[in-house]
This record gives C-alpha cells, structure tokens and sequence, in this order.
C-alpha cells in the first residue's frame, strides 16, 4: 500500500484525517538538527557503548502496518480499547497507522534478530493537551536471552532477563539525566509479564518515560526462539526531550519556525529551549447535551480538523445529567499559536466552524 491511498472520505473502514496524513513521511526522529534526531543518537550511543556492535537500528520501518502486526503479533485481547476506531487510524479494516513501535516486534524476531531499537512515528486518537499530540515517536528495544547466558546465574530466565532489563534502563535514564531519582512501578501489558513503568523525579515530578518488561513466552514461541527468554521496552521520545530541552508544548517538534529550529543542532543534548514569543491564549467555551456515540476523541478530531495545530487543549469543564436523563458537557477549547498572534476573527471563525460540525458531525444538541 502507498501513502496515496492512507485516506478514504468516503470508506466507513478509514478514519485518517488530512491533518495526519501530512504528518506521515516526515520522519523528524531521521533529523540530526532536530530534539528528537539528537534524543535517537544519544541513546544510539548509550547502546554502543554498553553493548558493542550488538544492537541493530531501524528507523526507517513502514508506519502502516496490518492489524496482525500491530495487535494480534503482541497478543492485544480481540476486545481491547486500542482496537477500536476511538482509539486507532485505520486506513482499511486490515490495516492501520501503527499506535506503538511494538508493531515489529514479531517480524523482527522472524528475521532473525537477538538484539534490536526500533525507533518511528507512531498514531493515535488522543486527547488535546500540551504532553499529547496524535503523532508522537517511540523507541521500542528489544533483547533475547539464551539458556547459556542465565544458567549460571542463580536465577530463572524471567528473573535474570528483568534484572537485566532494569539495570540497562536505569543506565540509560543516568545517560540521558545524570544523577537522577527514579522508581519502578508495576504495570500491565499484553505482550511482557512482569511489566514495568519507568518515572524519573524531575523539577519537582514523577514523569511516566517508558513502558516495559519481560516479553511473553508465546511471542518468543511463535515467533522462532522456543526456550529464550527476552525483555522489551517503549519510550516516548517527545516526552523525554520536552524534559531536557525544556520545550513546554509538544506542538513546537512540528514548527518549521527558524525560532525553533536554529536552536538545536547535532549531538547537543539538553540545550535549553529559550521561548521566543508568549502570546496568551484564548479560550472559547461550548456547551451540548450529548448522545451515546459521543466521545471526546471524536470532538478532538473535529477541533483539530479545523483548527489544526492552533488548538492547544480541549478540557471538559463541566459534566452534569439533568432530570431526564439528559447528559450536558462543557468543553473549554484553547486556542493559541507558538509562532504569532492570532486575530479575534481568527478565533471566531475556527470557533464557528467548531460548533457547526460538531453539531453536524457528532449530532449533539448544542445548548
Ligand atoms: C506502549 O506503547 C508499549 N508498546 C510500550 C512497551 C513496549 C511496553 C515493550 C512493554 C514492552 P504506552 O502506551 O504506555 O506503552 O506508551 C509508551 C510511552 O509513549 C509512554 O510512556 C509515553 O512516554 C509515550 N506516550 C504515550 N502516549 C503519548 C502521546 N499521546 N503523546 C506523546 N507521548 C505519548
Ligand atoms: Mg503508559
């Protein structure tokens, strides 16, 4: 499949606006001037480093995958959340816009591969706020173990892989930050069991940086490493370099603005972003009775739809059921630009447009 065909208007099986088709293909993390072009390289060399010529790298691996890739490969239940069309760009019933790295675990493996970073743009239908945006980027990596390496150990192959896992990624948060505060928290995922969240303290927060664990054994099985054990993780690369260069909205990695981007450049981490404009935002409120279809997934992608990257969150203010049952929402939409000033007639236009699809698109009531 080409990019060509990525969005159909008309088809019910596709749900991919414009606004992320024009996002498809621009690769920021194969940019060596960009945050994220920098993060990828850094962490590139901490994996040299520690592991000599052992790593291989993809960063230039299709985003459209099959739903077999990126669910069923990585045993995502049949009724999951991330399967359906709220939460997942689907380009046709069979294929989607990947939601995590993850993705290629499973042909990675088929291939051959003990040791590996995948690093891509990856999609999903999210909310609006200044640490989402509906295209982000991942590094997934991934290391298989043999019977060898754990049996003189003292451990099992899940305990070894784990205390492997842990102490390479504590490694690398101490690249990435220095000395840092972090901690462990258990999680779930369907593909690793034990699962883990990494959090680093960082100016006065425990911030989420990355998912983790030990991969199912059926993923080795099925996959050509019967008796291997293996660990995975997924990082978000936005979410760390918002951190060390201090970038306050994740819109600015898609700025063309020579204001952004002349302040970074090749192999210089944690240079510090310096604002070049303050323009307040502005904030229009909107009130309907919604229906049972409503989610606010689907009021994101209207907003963003019109507004585009000049929406900076949609937060819902007020939530009441009256008498008959009826459900009433407030959102307040904020409205701003990184690069200039926008006009009140600006904002009243993409505000009227709001409303106007909003009513007819999502067929809620407006109050
Ligand atoms: C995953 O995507 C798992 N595939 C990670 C994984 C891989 C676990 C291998 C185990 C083994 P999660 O949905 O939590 O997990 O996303 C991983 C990271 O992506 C998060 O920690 C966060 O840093 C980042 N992230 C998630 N959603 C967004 C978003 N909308 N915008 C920016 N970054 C995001
Ligand atoms: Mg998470």
């Amino acid at each position: 499949m080409s990019f060509v065909d990525v969005v159909k208007e008309d088809d019910p099986t596709n749900n991919v606006p414009d606004t992320i088709y024009s996002k498809i293909g621009l690769q920021l993390h194969r940019r060596d001037n960009h945050p994220l072009g920098i993060l990828k390289n850094t962490i590139y060399d901490y994996f040299d480093k520690s592991f000599p010529g052992q790593f291989v790298k993809f960063d230039d691996l299709c985003p459209l995958v099959s739903t077999k890739q990126n669910f069923d490969d990585v045993l995502v239940p049949a009724d999951h959340v991330s399967r359906s069309y709220n939460d997942t760009y689907y380009v046709d019933s069979q294929t989607v816009l990947r939601c995590h790295t993850s993705a290629h675990q499973a042909e990675l493996l088929r291939e051959g591969h003990r040791h590996f970073l995948v690093i891509g743009d990856v999609y999903r239908r999210d909310s609006i706020d200044s640490t989402h945006y509906p295209v982000f980027h991942q590094m997934e990596g991934f290391r298989v173990f043999s019977p060898d390496d754990w049996s003189g150990s003292g451990m099992d192959g899940t305990a070894y892989a784990a205390t492997d896992l842990k102490k390479t990624l504590e490694g690398l948060a101490t690249h990435l930050f220095g000395a840092v505060e972090m901690r462990w928290v258990d999680t779930y995922f369907p593909f690793t069991n034990p699962s883990f969240e990494l959090e680093i303290y960082f100016q006065g927060d425990w911030l989420e940086v990355l998912g983790c664990g030990v991969t199912e054994q059926e993923i080795l099985k099925s996959n050509g490493r019967t008796d291997h054990v293996a660990w995975a993780f997924g990082l978000g690369l936005e979410r760390l370099a918002m951190v060390l260069f201090d970038i306050p909205d994740i819109r600015l990695f898609w700025s063309n603005d020579q204001r952004f981007t002349s302040q970074f450049s090749k192999g210089k981490l944690g240079v510090k972003f310096k604002p070049f404009s303050k323009f307040p935002p502005c904030y229009k409120d909107m009130s309907f009775w919604i229906n049972d279809e409503f989610t606010e997934n689907n009021l994101c992608e209207v907003v963003r739809g019109i507004a585009g990257d000049l929406v900076e969150e949609v937060k819902l203010i007020d939530n009441f059921t009256n008498k008959k049952g009826m459900t009433s929402h407030c959102y307040r939409i904020a409205y701003r630009s990184m690069e200039r000033s926008l006009t009140d007639e600006e904002i009243n236009d993409m505000q009227w447009n709001v409303r106007e699809e909003v009513k007819s698109k999502l067929r809620v009531e407006l109050r």
